[in-house]
This record gives C-alpha cells, structure tokens and sequence, in this order.
C-alpha cells in the first residue's frame, strides 16, 4: 500500500470513530457544483476593449501574462480547471461576449446569444455543468455619473434596462443548452461618493428598472439574482443596491440573493445570513471572495470564515440549495495559480465541513451541554484532514501540487504575452 493510501485507511477510521463517514463526504462533495468566475483571467477587463475597470471594483497588480483574448482565456480556463477537482460551472459576464465581426457595432443593449455560443462550445468540450451569466452594469461610456438602472436620465435607464433584458435572454439560451438552470447575477455599481440628497428616488428607479427587466424572465431556464453591496471605491457613502434594498427586492418579486462575503460591514459574517436567508428561501447564492480592509477581493484561502460558510451549508443540508459561485481577482500573482487556489480552497472548506459530526454537535447545542460541544468544537480541528484531502485530489487524478505545473505553463505560454 502506498504511504498516500495507507495514510487514507488510517484517517479514515480515526474520522470513523469521531462520527464521519468519508466516503461519503467525499461522494457528496464530488457532486457539488461550483461556478468558477471568467474573470480572474484578466483582471475583469473584458474582451470590448474596456482600458480600464470601473464601477467601484479594481485589481492591482500587474503580473505578466493576462488573458487578453477569447482564444488566451479559454487556453487560461482550460489549464486552470484542469487542476481543479470536482464539479464546475462556468460564469461569465456579459463584457466577455465574442463579438467577432460586430464588434464596436453592436452595444450591451443589442447582445445576443450568439455572441456567447462560442463559450458553449467550449464548456461542453471540458464537460463542465454549465455557464452562469452577469450582466456588466459597469466599465462603459454609457454609465452616467456612475449610474445605470437606477440613473434618473431616461434614455441612460433603459438603455441599462435594455442589457439587464438581453442578459436574461441570453441565460435562458444557455440553460436550456446545458438543460440546467442558469444563474443570472444582478450587481450595479450605482451609488454616490458623499452625502445623497436622495437616497429613495435611485432605490424607486432601480426597482422599478428590475421589474422591467424581469418582463422577460424565462422562469424554467433562468434563475435571477440580486447581489448588494455596501460601498464601493468613488461610491463610499451610499449604494443603492444595499442589503436591505435586494433582500426585500428578491422576497418580494421571488428572486434569489446573492451574497458576495466582501459587501458588508467588516464584522458582519456571511455564514451567519445564509441559515437567515434559508428560512425563507429554497435557494440562496454565494460570492466567495476574501476581503482585506475592503472588498478587496483577495484569492479564496481556507480561513475561518470560509470554513464557517461551508459549515452553514452543509450542516443546514443546503449543497443542493447554495449555488456557490468564486468571485476574486488578484493580478499581482500567477493568474492560474490564483484560480486553483480560491477554487480547490472552496472545496477543501466544504470537505472539511462534510467530515464534521455535524449533528451531534448540534444535538449538544439543542441539549444546552455547552461544555461538551466546547470540547468537541476543538477536537474535531485537528482530525486528519489532509489525508482525505490528498485522497480526494488522487481519485480526481489530482495532487496537491498544481503550482509545478503552473509554473511551466507560465513559461511556456504566458510569457510570451508579454
Ligand atoms: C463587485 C461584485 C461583482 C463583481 C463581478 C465582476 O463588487 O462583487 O460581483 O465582482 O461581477
Ligand atoms: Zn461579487
């Protein structure tokens, strides 16, 4: 037996007798979809020749080697994701829509399917789950004094309002390519660097810019999203797509929320508004990123907080209600490396969730023996856990070493963008 395997056996009968399974552990995790994001790639550039990134949002660094192609991203995607186990989707934003022949012809409002069909070739030749889709309310000469839906120029609105409507069109062809919901993400950078005067007529206009768009809301392909967000570089002192604004937007109209981990106040915690969320709805969808000081969108570590989400979802039997999506984008190192590491961290969280005897630590909470399950809170941090780990990664055909690999293919293709 290999020093691996062996290792393997005697993890798990140690995670046997502290009440975890980890076959099972690892057979549900293997199912669990996660959507990786396109846009770690190229610092969320796009391929309309945006120069620079707006909206509040901003990647530093200027590590060699960026995507600037479809033809670069999808060779990025493919050898990034080779590296990553489990299940994965794809997601996209609407900035990296393959133009070809139209491109500077036709704008946001005009997108169509078939500017994004090449990418559907693509993740069913990598046999991936599906395309998650954004509209990209950001980074275009048509925002207005940093506004789009919620804009109180009319021909601005509905222009935004026109994108949000082809975005949906646009995701409901490609769920029913993949005969899979597909999960479309409402985020507009709207908002206001000082003091509003008004801080309701922009909320009105983008509720009502929403309601327009979701006229053509296909409800058997598409699944809609809102995602707030609490301030924003140039939007420091208020958002219109805040908390309270898309919570009670999604309740109200049956949509979905998004929560992204970086759009709230610093002590607030994600992990605590997802069993919130799931007392009152089927689905709940996730941005994981980490923020450092701000939304700072720093590559996904295994940290507590993430440790935390992954608790709350598996612990409240919600794999099959969280739609796990990766949102970061860091350009100051390896961009593959970057990918790998916030997605294969996503997975070891949940994995090390699944192996926790969640109920019966929840069975002392409910039976108020805090002692205990201070006890057993503690014991279980230090199972073996990178043993089922690397065995997960082996039956993937994984190990943990991606960065040798990554490396090389830096040399040999990345830096010749340079
Ligand atoms: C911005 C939001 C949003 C974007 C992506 C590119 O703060 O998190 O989700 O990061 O859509
Ligand atoms: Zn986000």
């Amino acid at each position: 037996m290999s020093m691996r395997k062996a290792r393997y056996e005697s993890a798990k009968e140690i995670y046997a007798r502290a009440g975890a399974d980890t076959e099972a552990a690892m057979a549900a995790l293997a199912e669990v979809p996660v959507s990786v994001h396109c846009w770690q790639g190229d610092d969320v550039l796009g391929f309309e020749g945006a120069g620079a990134l707006t909206g509040g949002i901003q990647t530093t660094g200027n590590y060699p080697g960026r995507a600037a192609t479809p033809g670069q991203l999808m060779e990025d995607i493919e050898k990034a994701f080779s590296l990553m186990p489990g299940k994965k989707r794809l997601n996209l934003h609407a900035s990296y829509a393959i133009l070809g022949g139209d491109a500077g012809k036709a704008d946001r409002d005009a997108y169509t399917y078939r500017y994004f069909e090449p990418w559907t070739a693509f993740a069913k030749r990598l046999g991936l789950d599906g395309i998650d889709f954004n509209p990209t309310f950001f980074a275009h000469p048509k925002m207005k004094n940093g506004l789009t839906i919620s804009s109180p120029d009319e021909p601005t609105r509905k222009f935004w309002v026109e994108h949000g409507k082809r975005s949906l069109e646009i995701a409901a062809e490609l769920g029913k390519a993949f005969g899979k919901p597909c999960l479309v993400n409402f985020w507009a950078p709207d908002g206001l660097k000082d003091v509003p005067a008004d801080r309701m007529g922009p909320r009105v206009r983008m509720a009502q810019s929403l309601d327009e768009i979701l006229t053509v809301w296909d409800r058997k392909w598409v699944i809609p999203a809102v995602e707030s967000k609490v301030f924003g570089i140039g939007v420091e002192s208020y958002t219109v797509g805040s908390s309270e604004f898309c919570q009670n937007y999604a309740a109200t109209r049956g949509i979905c929320c998004l929560l992204d981990n970086g759009h709230y106040h610093p002590t607030e915690a994600v992990s605590d508004k997802i069993p919130s969320l799931l007392t009152f709805y089927d689905k709940v969808a996730l941005h994981v990123t980490r923020p450092v000081r701000w939304d700072s969108d720093h590559v996904v570590t295994l940290e507590d907080e993430l440790k935390e989400i992954a608790r709350e979802i598996v612990r409240n039997d919600a794999l099959g209600k969280v739609m796990i999506g990766l949102d970061y984008f860091d350009a100051s190192v390896n961009r593959l490396v970057a990918w790998v590491t916030g997605q294969r961290s996503v997975q070891k969280a949940l994995l090390y969730a699944l192996l926790l005897p969640n109920k019966e630590l929840a069975a002392l909470q409910d039976e108020a023996d805090f002692t205990k399950l201070l006890f057993m809170q503690e014991r279980v941090k230090t199972l073996p856990f990178g043993d089922v780990w690397e065995e997960y990664l082996a039956r993937a055909g994984m190990t943990d070493d991606y960065y040798t690999e990554l490396a090389e293919y830096e040399k040999k293709i990345s830096e010749d963008r340079r």
